[in-house]
């Protein structure tokens, strides 16, 4: 049994790296390095390529903080290129912490914009911005009785019309949003945001799970090619530091394929809200799960199968072969 021990763990050593090269190759092949921010962030020199850092940002080793834990800050990182992708999603790992146990805020937003670099009144972004926002508000303005806890996520798309009323929380302009308890995780937290075929999936892994949890779905999200992936923040009275750990874009395919030929070149739009619907634990790294079935996924589902028939074919041999020794002896 030895020898089956062995040769059983040689092919699994070499099954499973076979499968860790075809999975890293995967993301690798589809992750945007010009729309993409990861350590370490400083090419030569101290510019980050690709990236401006505005108002109180600041680069470390380890994150970039685009405000530190003290009052009346506003920070923002852009992306210096625009994003020609039609169907992508941005992987963003975060991380809001302070002092304070009971009063902390404001929060920060990813944006997806028309503009960029211009700082403001929301969470450190211009207001009647044109594009999309994802919202982490940490802070509830809102005095009268609330419909959902804080910290909350929310999207909001505007056309450049629409003003974000920090008073009501944006509850009036959001599209959809959830609850999450974010801020002050000793482990990492991280938010998934998929734009496909019109459809905006938020999900977040907050919970120290190592897993998606979707916090929204909303359809007929209409954004144009051509504008720019951001992260900003804000303090006021109240502080934290939000930290940006990575940025991570991922070019998507169209599952429906019924896309015309044109880009949109529109203003960004949404038809309608999002239904509430139970939360869905996905796997990690469930930018690949919903992709349909395109041909590279075929491709590498035939060779982990034909891998795994392979394994299972030699181990059988070689035990056959042991018992074939055990009759063996039997007879003589
Ligand atoms: C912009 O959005 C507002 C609010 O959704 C809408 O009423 C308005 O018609 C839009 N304007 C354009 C030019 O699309
Ligand atoms: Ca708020």
């Amino acid at each position: 049994m030895e020898v089956v021990r062995r040769v059983t763990c040689r092919l699994l050593a070499v099954f499973l790296l076979f499968c860790c090269v075809l999975a890293e190759w995967n993301t690798q092949d589809y992750l945007k390095r010009e729309h993409t921010l990861v350590k370490p962030y400083s090419g030569s020199g101290l510019a980050v390529p690709q990236w401006d850092f505005v108002g109180t940002t600041m680069v470390t080793n380890n994150f970039v903080r685009l405000t530190s834990d003290h009052q009346s800050r506003q920070g923002a990182i852009w992306n210096t290129q625009p994003c020609m992708i039609k169907n992508w999603e941005l992987h963003v790992q975060f991380k809001v912490h302070g002092s304070g146990k009971n009063l902390f805020g404001d929060g920060f937003g990813i944006w997806y914009t028309k503009d960029r670099n211009q700082l403001g009144p929301v969470f450190g972004n211009k207001d009647f911005f044109t594009g999309m926002a994802i919202l982490f508000d940490t802070y509830s303005n809102h005095n009268g009785p609330h419909n959902h806890e804080h910290p909350y996520v929310s999207a909001m798309i505007n056309n450049g019309t629409l003003h974000y009323d920090h008073d009501r929380d944006g509850t009036h302009t959001e599209l959809a949003g959830c609850e999450a308890k974010f801020r002050n995780k000793d482990y990492d937290t991280y938010a998934a945001i998929r734009y496909q075929d019109n459809i905006l999936k938020v999900s977040l892994d907050t919970d120290g799970k190592n897993g998606w949890k979707e916090c929204f779905v909303a359809h007929g999200v209409k954004l144009p090619i051509g504008y720019f992936f951001g992260a900003s923040a804000a303090t006021g009275d109240l502080a934290d530091n939000h930290d940006i750990i990575s940025l991570k874009l991922y070019e998507l395919d169209s599952i429906t394929k019924k896309e015309d030929s044109s880009d949109y070149r529109g203003l960004p739009s949404a038809d309608f809200f999002a239904a509430p619907r139970d939360h869905i634990e996905d796997p990690k790294g469930a930018f690949m799960s919903g992709g349909g079935w395109s041909g590279w996924k075929i491709f590498i589902i035939i060779v982990l199968s034909i891998l795994g028939l392979a394994v299972c074919g030699v181990v059988g041999y070689v035990i056959f072969n042991k018992n074939s020794d055990y009759s063996r002896k039997r007879f003589y």
